[in-house]
């Protein structure tokens, strides 16, 4: 089955955008192949939904197959991408609390492969770590059951041992939407999934990864693999439409593998409402949102602009690397998206609750275990992963605090499978109010600790660093949960 995604089109305005002067500097060889693209941006292109094809009550079920796709998402070139249902990003799970989800996954890919459902409390056995691979030619069905109280933005993509960063930079990453039935923004708001990744291509227009041992090789080992190409939805500066006076609800995923987006929209601020496991219980807010690699937000967008105006979505420079690796444009604004406001007459405003959910605080004053994880370079505690060792043993039923220290100049983000966390103290500070997190950023030479319950599902847990290529380096350890 492929999804019925409209065929994505060429996009991108060479010179009304930094992020794309960027690349046009970096990639010269294709600047005049670009200029002579149609300048016209894209339209902003959701991402199309999987089709459920179960005619049963609270049950989703959906076919997803990983193949090979030559798609028209770089300016001017066919690409081979792996692609999820044959589209990058794939095509959104949309399910509600309280569904039975079953995925019919099929690999059409020449290597080992699987789907990790990145955030979501389910079974170890439907996990998708790299104790589960799925064979060339093979398929696997995923089972499980969206908890109530979790409802939020997630996202899907491979994690099979040693190549996740590969795989998800050809294209294989999705996003998970679990809706709430009793969801405390107002329906009328109009709703966006911004899915970012960036990406590194060659002179033909193919996805471009390091020559082993070069000098870009050893850049990517340290950073991360970063691209000059910043896509949202898999498109090169889509332009959203909004109306003045409207509030649009964005959902906004890091599909990167490696790059820290410093969200700013000109002119706006942010109304922060969510994180990776959904909604706060206040809205907050803010100027700009740092979304490190594997992480989510909920956001709102308030259309204060005046009829026939534009504003940038633009990702600001933000320091996560050690100073010999750095990037040389890495003090510049990357340009992601525009929003243009229609030229009618300004809509009313919504109101926004200034309630939006309560959210359970998880008690570190009934853990029982604390556990303490240093990261440094490749390694957790010293350690490299070993798939056939045990790193950590909790017990079934336990709350724990994890305290996790970053020992060197360069940022990491900490992602642990299965069980969402909430963060109590960074440097020493409290932080008070409680959120749901699956992965969070540890800046350099920082420290924070979050407190975390193992209520069900025993099994094997990847905990890692969500810079892929990091976690394929080795920066990823094993928790085993135990039935006492
Ligand atoms: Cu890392």
């Amino acid at each position: 089955m492929r999804s019925h995604s409209p065929e994505p089109e060429r996009a991108g305005d060479c010179l009304g955008s930094a992020g794309l002067i960027a690349l046009c500097v970096l990639s010269c060889a294709l600047a005049s192949d670009l200029a002579a693209q149609e300048r016209a941006p894209g339209a902003f292109l959701a991402p199309s939904t999987l089709e459920n094809l179960s005619s049963e009550p609270n049950t989703v079920e959906v076919e997803l197959t990983a193949a090979p796709e030559r798609l028209s998402l770089f300016p001017g070139a066919q690409t081979e991408f792996w692609a999820y249902n044959g589209s990058v990003p794939g095509p959104t799970l949309e399910v509600s609390e309280g569904d039975r989800v079953i995925v019919h996954f099929r690999n059409e890919l020449a290597y080992p492969t699987t789907v990790h459902w990145h955030g979501i409390h389910l079974p170890f056995t439907a996990d998708g770590s790299p104790f589960h691979p799925v064979a060339p030619g093979e398929s696997f069905v995923y089972e499980f059951t969206i908890h109530p109280g979790t409802a939020g933005t997630y996202w899907y993509h491979p994690h099979p041992h040693h190549d996740t960063g590969r795989q998800v930079a050809k294209g294989l990453h999705g996003a998970i939407i679990v809706r709430d039935p009793g969801d405390a923004l107002p329906e009328s708001l109009s709703e966006r999934l911004l899915v970012l990744s960036d990406n590194r291509f060659d002179r033909d227009g193919q996805i471009d990864f390091a020559e082993p041992g070069s000098r870009q090789a050893r850049i990517d080992e340290e950073n991360g693999r970063e691209g000059e190409v910043l896509f949202l939805n898999g498109r090169v500066m889509p332009e959203l439409a909004i109306a003045s006076g409207e509030i649009q609800r964005w959902r906004v995923i890091n599909a990167s593998g490696a790059r820290t987006y410093r969200l700013a929209l000109s002119g706006h601020s942010f109304v922060h409402v969510g994180s990776d496991g959904g909604l706060f219980e206040h809205p907050r807010e803010v100027g700009e949102i740092l979304l490190a690699a594997g992480e989510r937000v909920e956001l709102l967008v308030r259309g204060e602009g005046d009829p026939g105006s534009t504003a940038v979505l633009r990702s600001l420079p933000y320091d996560r690397y050690l100073p010999q690796t750095r990037p040389a444009d890495w003090t510049d604004s990357l340009a992601l998206a525009t929003l243009r406001y229609s030229d009618e007459a300004p809509v009313d405003a919504v109101a926004i609750p200034e309630r939006l959910r309560s959210v359970p605080p998880l008690d570190p004053d009934s853990a029982t275990v604390e556990r303490r994880m240093t990261l440094t370079k490749n390694r957790i505690n010293g350690r490299m992963m070993q798939m056939d060792r045990i790193d950590e043993v909790a017990e079934l039923g336990a709350t724990e605090i994890w305290e996790i220290e970053n020992l060197v100049g360069m940022d990491h983000s900490f992602h642990l499978h299965g069980f969402p966390f909430q963060v109590v103290e960074r440097d020493g500070e409290p932080v008070n109010e409680p959120v749901w997190k699956d992965v969070v950023n540890v800046p350099k030479r920082s420290t924070l600790r979050f407190v975390v319950r193992f209520d069900r599902y025993p099994g094997k847990w990847m905990f890692h660093c969500h810079i892929l290529d990091h976690e394929d380096a080795g920066m990823m350890g094993v928790l085993e949960v135990r039935d006492p």
